[in-house]
């Protein structure tokens, strides 16, 4: 048993209907980060990611590509789960929306909600995307110019009628209302709760959870002919990642979860459809659902017919794994949306993390290694300058941990960075290789306080540049138990004295390969 305070965090779980995209990683990618960031500031973390393999779109694809929808599912699931693994994710578990436990768990809150009497059958008519996976009201789409009619993420809409389940969405108005207006927090950021309140508060409709023309889903219990919906399917796997409908699992006490990091693009299904199927369930609402915004390629949209889908796989293969991370966690504010571009991510390698980071470390870390026997030196008195960046290295935690909490990742890295840019200065100000030869014993302090300094960056960097601020540590000679948050601050400065090794470059600059 652990004492530690549980933190449960979810990605949204992918449509394996191609390849996962730089979308599918960028989730993955902030997922982790602050999987990571909470793991070291002392939580019990679980992580929960996957593949929901489901519905009309999945269907439709496999048809196309003539395979079944089960074996389009597998392929796909398996790169979805290598993109993971390759970004260096530390998921506790992958779902996959076909397994047996998911059934399971699907079909126990299908009886909850029905015995609460929130599900009756009736028939459907109306409009529906099978891209989006969504029915929309008719006053939500548009017939464009071509002729088609559009919902309001900009996909064909199809019309649809047959015999189906309802859910009795109408009955959450107030209820969601309420619980929106008691916890400011359930939303994020602001302009996606404004969005969600305004859509609740312009009424709710009933809800169809049942498709009878495929049989490619949960089927219904007590009703075969019925499929889930495969939204309700989907959402149920952030309970059933975590062991529902079995409150005896070991796992259960990480419900409800502490955030669902989602693109903006699903927040509706998130913050209207899953808090009304739970408490029809009766079972405890997550306290945060937080969206973040859509990656563009040089302010295009990625589509595989304009031939600008960037591969996960080779952005980690062209520019390195921590590098991959940082930039696209330091270059776009987390909920808004970002770009990305060749020129975009060099400048970010080269400046941020070779450079300023990189190189201080390596500057820094070597004048000890050579001129201080390889061991760190022991400060002497500090003076004002060396107290400023001490203390502004002392304040980091506070900001980060601020920061991530409310998923403001780029102001937590904002933060780091900027500690980064005055160590530099401090560094360039001190001018430790003059002071070599004039005073010693005020090199050693300058030296130390810079490592002191890196120590702490290197700790905070963690969460997004695991395996290079790991070399810094090692660099620094600290031990595993010593890179957690609660060694950070000032009682648990670097030991002088203590031995460190010719330090190895953390980030190497980007070149362009030859052509
Ligand atoms: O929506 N930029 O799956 P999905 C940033 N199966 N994020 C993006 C993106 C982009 N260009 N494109 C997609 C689904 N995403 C459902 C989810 S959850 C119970 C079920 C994000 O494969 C998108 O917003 O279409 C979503 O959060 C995730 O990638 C998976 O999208």
């Amino acid at each position: 048993m652990t004492d530690r305070q549980s933190y449960y965090i979810t990605t949204a779980i992918s449509y394996p209907n191609g390849a996962p995209h730089i979308g599918h990683a960028y989730e993955a990618i902030a997922t982790d980060a602050m999987a990571r960031f909470q793991r070291l500031d002392g939580k019990d973390v679980y992580f929960l990611t996957g593949t929901d393999v489901h519905g009309q779109k999945m269907l439709q694809t496999a048809q196309k590509e003539g395979i079944t929808a089960a074996e389009l599912a597998n392929r796909n699931s398996d790169r979805f789960q290598a993109m993971v693994e390759a970004l260096g994710c530390t998921n506790n578990d992958f779902i996959r929306t076909s397994q047996e436990r998911h059934y399971k768990a699907c079909q126990e809150i299908w009886r909850r909600m029905a015995a609460n009497g929130d599900i009756y059958k009736d028939s459907y008519s109306g409009w529906y995307s099978v891209r989006d996976e969504a029915y929309y009201q008719e006053a939500e789409t548009e017939v464009r110019e071509d002729g088609v009619r559009y919902g309001p993420q900009g996909t064909p809409v199809e019309w649809v009628e047959e015999e189906s389940y309802f859910f009795k969405l109408s009955e959450y108005q107030d209820k969601l209302l309420a619980h929106y207006e008691a916890n400011p927090d359930f939303i994020g950021p602001s302009e996606r709760r404004n969005e969600v309140m305004s859509f609740v508060k312009g009424g709710l409709k009933d809800l169809s959870v049942s498709r009878t023309t495929f049989d490619w889903g949960v089927p219904v219990p007590g009703d075969d002919k019925h499929v889930m919906y495969v939204w309700v399917d989907a959402l149920t796997n952030y309970i059933t990642g975590v062991g529902f409908p079995d409150e005896e699992n070991p796992l259960w006490k990480h419900w409800p979860a502490d955030a669902h990091i989602i693109g903006k693009d699903i927040i509706r299904f998130h913050a209207v459809y899953w808090p009304a199927f739970l408490m029809s369930a009766g079972l405890p609402l997550p306290k945060r659902v937080y969206a973040h915004g859509f990656l563009f390629n040089k302010g295009e949209k990625m589509s595989k017919s304009i031939g600008n889908v960037i591969d996960p796989f080779n952005l980690i293969e062209a520019y390195g794994l921590d590098q991959t991370r940082y930039f696209f966690l330091r270059e776009v504010p987390f909920g808004k949306d970002g770009n990305y571009s060749h020129e975009a991510i060099v400048n970010r390698i080269n400046a941020d993390l070779a450079n300023d980071l990189g190189n201080l470390a390596q500057r820094s870390l070597s004048m000890i290694f050579k001129n201080c026997d390889g061991k760190l030196p022991a400060p002497g008195a500090y003076s004002a300058e060396d107290k400023a960046i001490l203390d502004q290295a002392d304040a980091m935690l506070a900001t980060c941990r601020a920061a991530f909490n409310r998923q403001e990742l780029h102001l937590g890295l904002a933060c780091v960075w900027e500690c980064v840019a005055e160590a530099n200065r401090y560094f360039a100000a001190q001018e430790p290789w003059a002071l070599k030869k004039t005073d010693p014993e005020r090199m050693g302090t300058v030296l130390y306080t810079t490592a002191e300094v890196i120590r702490q960056i290197a700790i905070l960097a963690q969460p997004v540049t695991p395996v290079a601020a790991a070399k810094l540590l090692d660099n620094l000679s600290l031990a595993g138990e010593d890179r957690v948050f609660a060694k950070l601050g000032p009682d648990n400065r670097l030991t002088p004295g203590a031995s460190i090794p010719k330090p190895e470059g953390a980030f190497p600059r980007y070149v362009e390969p030859e052509t």
